[in-house]
């Protein structure tokens, strides 16, 4: 365990110095939108949650001329503070990099190309507006939450009229060994489907996203992992040692924003299902964390509402900061895993937001969850959770890290902590390294009528894993993928979990890419 830290606390401050290289993020490699089959490593990572104003686009092709804009002047235009562009200033070539990824590269010429109207979107894309203010769309993650903006973006995205449409989606195919008394095996399927539309509406922008898993049909116990806990199979006994499937609807959700001025916006969201101000980005929306199929043992204690069955957001925008309020149902989802839940409003959250520079996205929170757990309805949960990512690129390949922490305070009840420190890097095309880090304070290890019942036990996981997509057919990537997984616990529990379980997941990916 020891050793691992090392070896991850190195990665970390080994990125963060070279992050440091300007040269090296200019660098970056452009994403190439020609066709199904370009791709980079900029284009194959990661989900973003955009939306687009079309009107407030950008001149930029690409994050990566974007950066290099920073240090050469652009005499075509004059941008606002944060780069954006006025419709007036809006270069009228924006769709260049659809044909020549390679005279994209160079933005000077690319800047002079003539427009190629009915090519695809791409990675143009990557300099939209936001859904909720005008900003890099690639700000957006899960829900409201923001992620650091030079997170590389991927999807399928077209634009019909006026509306800019957006899919993301994966299945895993994952063999399952969890080791030790408690572990088990099990072969399993999980899955996410996203499609997005957004448009112009009067001074701002209309947003629409819907989310759905099959994740129901692992079955209602979920899947083995070690030490995870939360929700329940039966309504009687809680999940211990397996994670919960999500249900099929995951989001469905509308936002409005509207734009106070050329950095400022206001904003207000409704999901049913939906995700409320409280926490990072949720665990497979965020980049450091998407690529690895396991839920986090912290899914609990940082972004477990993602998927609230009801919830209301306002926010105000103003450059760098977002802040936000959020009421909804703090009740987690129940066992029966395909239908809508409905519930009355009784938790609220704010969260406030700050990506001071496109590589970084802070934000702290709290909420309180009148009555999260269905087997323990008169206990209330004050969560508060802080976060930090981080996105640069060593030697041109892209890595993001996030170190967050979240506190459940129960009422009545204890007081648990859980840390996650975790990291995916694309080391070449179509490979990516991840790991994760971990420690939770855990009471919910044993059932009621066990002698260690309520004992808060810590908890510590390592993980390091990779997946590789080896082809892609069309829209689709095939990749497979592997992760271990070694623990740190107190010797009390070596009798009911051994000594020194180890955990591994085999994974087969089909996701929709570019
Ligand atoms: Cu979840």
């Amino acid at each position: 365990m020891k050793q691992s830290i090392l070896t991850i606390a190195i990665l970390t401050v080994a990125s963060a110095a070279s992050a440091q290289d300007h040269a090296a993020h200019a660098e970056r490699p452009q994403p190439s939108t020609g066709g199904a089959a370009a791709t980079t490593s900029n284009a194959t990572s990661n989900q973003s949650m955009p939306g687009m104003d079309m009107p407030s686009m950008r001149s930029n092709a690409s994050p990566s001329v974007k950066n290099e804009s920073a240090s050469v002047p652009d005499d075509s235009a004059v941008t606002s503070a944060h780069g954006h562009m006025t419709p007036q200033q809006m270069n009228p070539s924006p769709m260049q990099t659809n044909t020549a990824p390679e005279v994209a590269s160079d933005s000077k010429s690319a800047q002079v190309m003539g427009p190629m109207p009915g090519m695809k979107m791409g990675h143009i894309m990557a300099d939209m507006d936001g859904v909720f203010g005008p900003y890099p769309m690639t700000r957006e993650a899960s829900g409201t939450s923001w992620q650091p903006e030079d997170t590389p973006m991927e999807g399928i995205e077209s634009m019909n009229g006026p509306w800019m449409t957006m899919y993301h989606g994966y299945v895993n195919v994952a063999y399952d060994h969890q080791g030790g008394p408690r572990g088990s095996k099990h072969t399993f399927a999980e899955s996410m489907f996203m499609a997005m539309a957004s448009r112009p509406l009067g001074n701002g922008t209309l947003g629409l996203r819907a989310m759905t898993s099959l994740d129901p049909t692992i079955g209602k116990s979920g899947y083995p992992l070690l030490f995870e806990t939360g929700e329940t199979a039966n309504g009687h006994t809680a999940l211990v040692d397996r994670q919960h499937p999500h249900d099929l609807l995951m989001e469905l959700s509308a936002s409005y924003s509207y734009n106070l001025g050329p950095d400022s916006s206001v904003f207000a969201y409704v999901g049913l299902p939906g995700e409320p101000a409280l926490g990072p980005p949720a665990f497979m929306h965020r980049m450091s964390g998407m690529d690895n199929p396991e839920a986090p043992l912290t899914h609990h204690w940082l972004d477990s509402t993602h998927i609230t069955f009801g919830v209301a957001t306002v926010g105000y925008v103003w450059r760098t900061l977002k802040l936000e309020a959020s009421s909804f149902n703090g009740r987690e989802p129940d066992q029966y895993r395909w239908n809508i839940e409905t519930r009355k409003f009784d938790s609220a959250s704010a969260r406030l937001s700050w990506n001071p520079t496109p590589e970084w996205a802070l934000q702290v929170s709290h909420g309180r969850l009148d009555s999260p757990e269905q087997l323990e309805p008169n206990v209330a949960v004050r969560r508060t959770t802080a976060s930090a990512s981080y996105e640069h690129d060593i030697a041109g390949h892209p890595m993001q890290t996030t170190l967050a922490w979240g506190r459940n305070r129960h009422d009545p009840g204890i007081t648990t902590n859980g840390y996650l420190l975790e990291s995916a890097m694309h080391v070449r095309k179509d490979w990516t390294v991840f790991g994760r880090m971990e420690k939770v304070e855990n009471n919910e290890l044993f059932q009621e009528g066990e002698a260690q019942h309520g004992q808060v036990f810590n908890i510590r996981k390592l993980s390091l894993g990779f997946v590789h997509d080896f082809v892609q057919l069309g829209k689709v990537k095939l990749g497979a993928g592997a992760l271990v997984s070694k623990f740190g616990k107190p010797t009390a529990l070596d009798s009911v979990y051994g000594a020194s379980p180890t955990s591994y997941m085999l994974f087969f990916r089909a996701k929709l890419a570019m």
